[in-house]
């Protein structure tokens, strides 16, 4: 019984809140880029959604706790636009 109720606790402790990560991603120029970016966000532990705004140049991404901004960058970067975490 207590090690139930230990294992309830761990549980707990893991489910994070969610955080909004914004980016300033350059190098887009039309729809399909846009796809590119969202889709290498997609592929980021911990990404839940994205949003990407083509003429603002922007990124907003809700990832769960455990989910590391650079990651998202570097992602993006690996698809050929640049990225820097807004601050
Ligand atoms: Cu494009």
């Amino acid at each position: 019984m207590k090690k139930v109720l230990l294992s309830l606790v761990a549980l707990a402790a893991f489910s994070q809140a969610d955080q909004l990560v914004k980016l300033n991603v350059s190098g887009m120029t039309c729809p399909a880029c846009v796809k590119n970016v969202k889709e290498s966000l997609g592929g980021v532990k911990g990404v839940k959604e994205s949003s990407v705004y083509l003429k603002d140049g922007r990124a907003e991404v809700k990832a769960d706790d455990s989910a590391k901004p650079e990651a998202m960058c570097d992602a993006i970067k690996q698809a050929g636009y640049g990225c820097k975490v807004a601050k």
